[in-house]
């Protein structure tokens, strides 16, 4: 059944004027995109009760994604797209005198996630749809999401984000399916009539789950997905009581504001809360579910895995052993033996910052049943490795010490599985950071590298670069995204290689218009386009990137007419509000944007762009205008990055130190077609091992080197004396934690490389277009088909 225009039109107007009751010619984009929200609704909702209906009829094995945090972007789009009916909408709102990019831009971006982390979760959402797994995301449905971030004289201000505030069509809020969230009070353990011990609870505080769910539509499959986020309200009964304002704002606050941290671990207790409120609401509605199914329990792993995105999730262990002991009346084995072949973890990170702890009198306080299941997972965890390991290696493995509970360690041994997100990275994992566990459980520690989505940010987010793909090797590799590999054989055909430089032309132009319009910076859209996009952090050295600009600045200074390839320095970053560090660096570069920009000796050689609010949405605009992919982190550091691959797939040039997915770009584009600089990770664990380390020699001993960390504190970078003074110490002074200076000299010398081979169009292009066709493998398609075979053990409900 194919949507015609006219089809659209007749029932666009109607949904229209059902909605607002006046005539459609005067509204506001928002309007437009209120209406068309709706009329998609309804026009995916067959497809979203046919999905529902056939999983449970079949009893599949379904996967539930628990992730604190999803960055889904604007879904008008990439809902049409998966649709099959984008052009056909276009179309019919064109014919009716409606812009169709005005009004999509109306939407706002859902800023649920912090960075990496959250984008990935939404990925993997569309990924699991389109490839028709059963599938479900499980999460929080914040109030406010991450901050607005502003620039004031160059500082970062942060300003809350009222993403809720015209609505979300998207979402249908489900009051038939709320639980009950139990905190505090007191779990006293007493034998029930079968000489069972269960629980009695005093004095808990009752909170309200109610879940939003909203539809995660297959590209093109006629499947649609669940993505459930919980929200937090006071239970109609137990209004009475609430006696105060600030009583009742307590409740609210659970689900009241994301935590701007991706970096730094902070013990607060309203964090836990978070945690513990979606995971056991999460779990509830599972069980609650599969006891539809009338099965026994044995049969629970057949029918459920439980993934854990970080360990944020990771209650879900002792939440579903809870709800089996003192619900169900299992014994402690059988739960136990559930339990375990449910749930599986993936590790996002090695800084030791950021795992997180939690201090035992905070868990037992807040949730004193789950603190007590806790504490015998931990005390037989110890009778059974005791025997069989070292005490001293058993006890580096126990959930429970120092006072402290570690959420990693519990993820670890109450799950099947154990992934980093690339290989370096649980290489990492498996011989420094979780060496003891790796030794325990060879088996279950696995490997699976990140991936993208090619229909966000390739399909929606560069179409000419689409177009071209099509017209040259089909359309095949929309759905597999290995034949992208065919484009290899274009890369000495001229033509294409000519197509292909026009279309980046064309992206960079847009990227410009945005860029003049917004920030009144004018740029020259032949420069070079260098880009950075990604939190902001030490390790991930943005300040390197900084360094190379203040080198390049010096030396136009010292030659004003020398010949020198213009370069655009992007960057997209927000800093944690309370990492003062990172602050810093943001006005650093800031000022350094400032001084080159309106310097007239400069001109067009050098401009830089500081984008605020980065987010998915800019990312969609900077990445297909994107020629340079900086990802310059201190080897060892990154687990995987995920812009390193949607700037590939989108032709930019990697700049890149061996980290995180970095090392499997180079091995998929060869050695040749990347940039490649600085230290490894093995050097960089020598020099920690020998502290061999002394940044204060380097410099001394380098000049450039030397003369470009002095402007941060003779003035030459105007008002950055306090700013520059803090960054020049941590370098100079401090011993460089994250060894910037020790790759300064690497990372000029290939940047130099870059300048010279952009001077060679037909060159540049040429590796362009093979970092394009070599970037099929990083399709989140093949990551979520690897976690769903090895991990989850779901199986595709799409026809063969
Ligand atoms: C923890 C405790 C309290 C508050 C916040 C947090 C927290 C939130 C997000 C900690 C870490 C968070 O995200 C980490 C993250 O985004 N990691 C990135 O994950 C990506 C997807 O796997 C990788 O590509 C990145 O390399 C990795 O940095």
């Amino acid at each position: 059944m194919v949507l015609t225009t006219k089809e659209f039109r007749e029932d666009f107007s109607k949904t229209f004027e059902g909605l607002y009751a006046f005539d459609l010619s005067e509204a506001s984009p928002i309007q437009y995109y209120t209406a068309l929200g709706n009329y998609l609704k309804v026009y995916s909702a067959d497809n979203w009760s046919h999905t529902n209906q056939a999983y449970l009829e079949h009893q599949v094995k379904q996967v539930y994604y628990f992730s604190m945090e999803f960055l889904p972007g604007r879904m008008l789009k990439s809902n049409l797209l998966n649709l099959g009916i984008l052009d056909t909408v276009r179309d019919g709102l064109r014919e009716m005198g409606l812009d169709f990019e005005v009004i999509a831009r109306a939407e706002v971006d859902p800023a649920l996630g912090n960075g990496g982390l959250g984008r990935l979760a939404s990925c993997f959402m569309d990924s699991i749809a389109s490839l028709g797994i059963p599938g479900n995301g499980n999460g929080i449905r914040y109030r406010y999401g991450l901050f607005q971030q502003k620039f004031v004289d160059g500082y970062q201000v942060e300003l809350p984000e009222n993403w809720l505030r015209d609505g979300n069509v998207w979402e249908v809020r489900k009051e038939n399916k709320a639980v009950m969230v139990r905190f505090g009070g007191q779990a006293i353990l007493s034998e029930d009539p079968d000489g069972r011990l269960k629980p009695i609870y005093s004095q808990t505080q009752n909170i309200l789950a109610v879940p939003y769910d909203t539809g995660m539509i297959g590209y093109q499959n006629e499947v649609v997905n669940n993505l459930r986020l919980w929200s937090a309200e006071i239970p109609p009964e137990e209004e009475i009581h609430y006696h105060t304002i600030a009583d009742r704002e307590k409740v609210n606050q659970i689900t009241e504001v994301l935590y701007p941290d991706d970096s730094n671990y902070e013990g607060q207790i309203l964090r836990l809360r978070q945690e513990y409120f979606f995971t056991s609401a999460g779990v509830q509605s599972i069980v609650r579910y599969y006891k539809q199914m009338v099965l026994t329990w044995q049969h629970f792993p057949d029918k459920v895995a439980i993934h854990i995105n970080d360990t944020h999730p990771a209650l879900c262990i002792p939440e579903l052993m809870r709800i089996l002991l003192d619900e169900e009346g299992l014994s402690w084995e059988q739960a136990w033996e559930i339990t375990q072949k449910t749930m599986s973890y993936t590790n996002h990170t090695i800084l030791q910052e950021a795992m997180e702890k939690w201090p035992v009198r905070m868990v037992q306080e807040l949730v004193p049943r789950i603190y007590q299941i806790i504490e015998e997972i931990n005390q037989r965890h110890i009778d059974k490795k005791l025997p069989l390991y070292t005490p001293e290696l058993t006890y580096r493995t126990t959930i429970i010490a120092d006072g402290n509970v570690k959420m990693a360690h519990l993820a670890i041994i109450g799950s099947h599985s154990v992934n980093g997100v690339a290989k370096l990275h649980t290489e990492i994992l498996m011989h420094e950071v979780l060496r003891d566990f790796y030794q325990m459980y060879p088996a279950k520690f696995n490997n699976k590298t990140n991936g993208i989505t090619q229909r966000r940010w390739l399909h929606l987010a560069n179409e000419g670069l689409t177009k071209l793909i099509d017209n040259k090797i089909g359309t095949a590799w929309k759905t597999n995204p290995s034949e992208l590999k065919l484009f290899k054989s274009f890369a000495n055909n001229e033509d294409t290689l000519a197509q292909l430089a026009e279309i980046k032309l064309e992206n960079k132009k847009q990227f410009a218009a945005y860029a003049e319009k917004e920030m009144g910076i004018e740029l020259d859209p032949t420069a070079l386009f260098d880009v950075q996009i990604k939190r902001l952090h030490a390790y991930k050295r943005q300040l390197l990137n900084a360094l190379h600009i203040l080198d390049r600045y010096l030396k136009i200074k010292d030659d004003p007419d020398l010949d020198i390839q213009p370069r655009v320095f992007i960057f997209g970053a927000k800093a944690a509000p309370s990492y003062v560090y990172a602050k810093q660096i943001i006005k650093l570069i800031n000022t350094i944007a400032d001084m080159v920009n309106n310097d007239p000796a400069i001109g067009n050689k050098i401009k830089v762009v500081f984008v605020e609010n980065y987010g998915v949405s800019l990312a969609e605009l900077i990445i297909p205008a994107a020629e340079v992919s900086e990802q310059i982190s201190l080897a060892g550091k990154e687990a995987s990055g995920t812009s390193n691959m949607k700037l590939m797939l989108n032709g930019a040039l990697t700049v890149a130190t061996l980290d995180g997915a970095n090392v499997e770009i180079r091995d998929f584009v060869g050695e040749d077609n990347i940039f490649l600089f600085g230290l490894n990770d093995q050097e960089v664990y020598a020099f920690y091992e020998n502290g061999t380390y002394h940044s204060r020699d380097i410099y001394d001993s380098n000049p450039r080197l030397q003369r470009v960390l002095n402007t941060f504190i003779d003035g030459t970078i105007p008002g950055i004396e306090t700013e520059g003074r803090v960054i020049f110490d941590s370098l100079v002074q401090y011993n460089d934690e994250y060894f910037v200076l020790k790759d300064f000299e690497s990372y000029v010398e290939v940047q130099e490389k870059v300048d010279q081979l952009y001077q060679d169009p037909m060159a540049w292009n040429q590796k362009s277009l093979l970092n394009i066709a070599s970037s099929g493998p990083f399709s989140a398609d093949f990551t979520i088909k690897r976690y769903a075979e090895e991990i989850w053990k779901t199986d595709s409900q799409l026809p063969a």
